[in-house]
C-alpha cells in the first residue's frame, strides 16, 4: 500500500510574532501550492490565527501542539478543538512526550483528547514513544502496545482515518541522538503489526506512522527510505524554513 509522505513541523515554545509569521511564510514559499508531501506547521497558539495568514494558500496545513479533552467550559488555560478549528487548524498534536513527561499528561487524558479532538472534526498526530531507561531495559515493544492502545482504544473506523502516528523515541527528542533508519523501522512495523491485530488490515495499511526525534534535512531520505516510515515529525530543524523544506523535499 502506498501512503502518501506527512511533514510536520512542531514549534514548540519558540518564535516573536515576528519570527512565526516569517517562518509560515517562507515555509509556504519553499513548499508551493502542489506537493507529493502533506505539509503541517504547529506554532504555540497565540500564533495560530496570523500564520494561518501567512500560509493561506499553499499547501502548508496548520496545527496546534495539543487541545483540549473537553467541548467548553470553567477550564481555565485550556483550548478546545472548537477553537482551533475557528483559527484555522486541520490537525493537533496530541500526547507529545514533552506533555507526558514534563506536564504529567496521563494516557486516561490523552485518549480523552484523542476522542474529543476526533469528534469535534480534527485529525489527530498522536505521539508515542519509549524514554532511554525502558529501551535499556528492552521494554519498548510493551510501552507502545500500551501507549498507542490506551490512547486509541474506542475509535471509529472514520476516525482512525484522521489519526497519525508519531513514534518519538524520547531519546531522541532534541537531543541530536537521531533513531537509525533500522530503529524507526522496527519501532514501525511493530506498531503497524498491533494496528492490523487489533483493527484489521485497512486501518493498518492507511494509518500514517512518522518518525521524530532529532530530524535534520540529511537524515530525512535514509528514515523515508524504509517501508514503514511514513514522514516525520520535526521540531527544532523546523525552526528554520530552509532546513524545514528541504525536510519536506527529502520526504517527496
Ligand atoms: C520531537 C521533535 C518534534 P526535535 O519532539 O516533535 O523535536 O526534532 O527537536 O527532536
Amino acid at each position: 500500500p502506498t501512503r502518501k509522505k506527512f511533514v510536520a513541523g512542531n514549534w514548540k515554545m519558540n518564535t516573536t510574532l515576528a519570527e512565526a509569521k516569517a517562518l509560515g511564510a517562507a515555509v509556504a514559499k519553499g513548499v508551493g501550492t502542489d506537493t507529493n508531501v502533506t505539509v503541517a506547521v504547529c506554532p504555540p497558539f497565540p500564533w495560530l490565527v496570523p500564520v494561518g495568514e501567512a500560509i493561506k494558500g499553499s499547501a502548508v496545513a496548520l496545527g496546534a501542539q495539543d487541545v483540549h479533552y473537553e467541548k467548553k467550559g470553567a477550564f481555565t488555560g485550556e483550548v478546545s478543538p472548537a477553537m482551533l478549528i475557528e483559527a484555522g487548524c486541520k490537525y493537533a498534536i496530541v500526547g507529545h512526550s514533552e506533555r507526558r513527561h514534563i506536564l504529567g499528561e496521563s494516557e486516561t487524558a490523552i485518549n480523552h483528547k484523542v476522542h474529543t479532538a476526533l469528534e469535534e472534526g480534527l485529525s489527530v498526530i498522536l505521539c508515542m514513544g519509549e524514554t532511554l531507561a525502558e529501551r535499556e531495559r528492552n521494554l519498548q515493544e510493551r510501552v507502545f502496545q500500551r501507549q498507542v492502545f490506551a490512547a486509541c482504544a474506542g475509535l471509529t473506523d472514520e476516525q482512525f482515518q484522521r489519526l497519525v502516528i508519531a513514534y518519538e523515541p524520547v531519546w531522541a527528542i532534541g537531543t541530536g541522538k537521531v533513531a537509525t533508519p533500522d530503529q524507526a523501522q522496527e519501532a514501525h512495523a511493530f506498531v503497524r503489526t498491533k494496528l492490523r491485530q487489533l483493527y484489521g488490515d485497512k486501518i493498518a495499511d492507511t494509518t500514517p506512522i512518522l518518525y521524530g526525534g532529532s530530524v535534520t534535512p540529511e537524515t530525512t531520505a535514509g528514515l523515508m527510505s524504509k517501508p514503514d516510515v511514513d514522514g516525520a515529525l520535526v521540531g527544532g530543524a523546523s525552526l528554520k524554513a530552509d532546513s524545514f523544506v528541504a525536510i519536506v523535499k527529502a520526504a517527496g
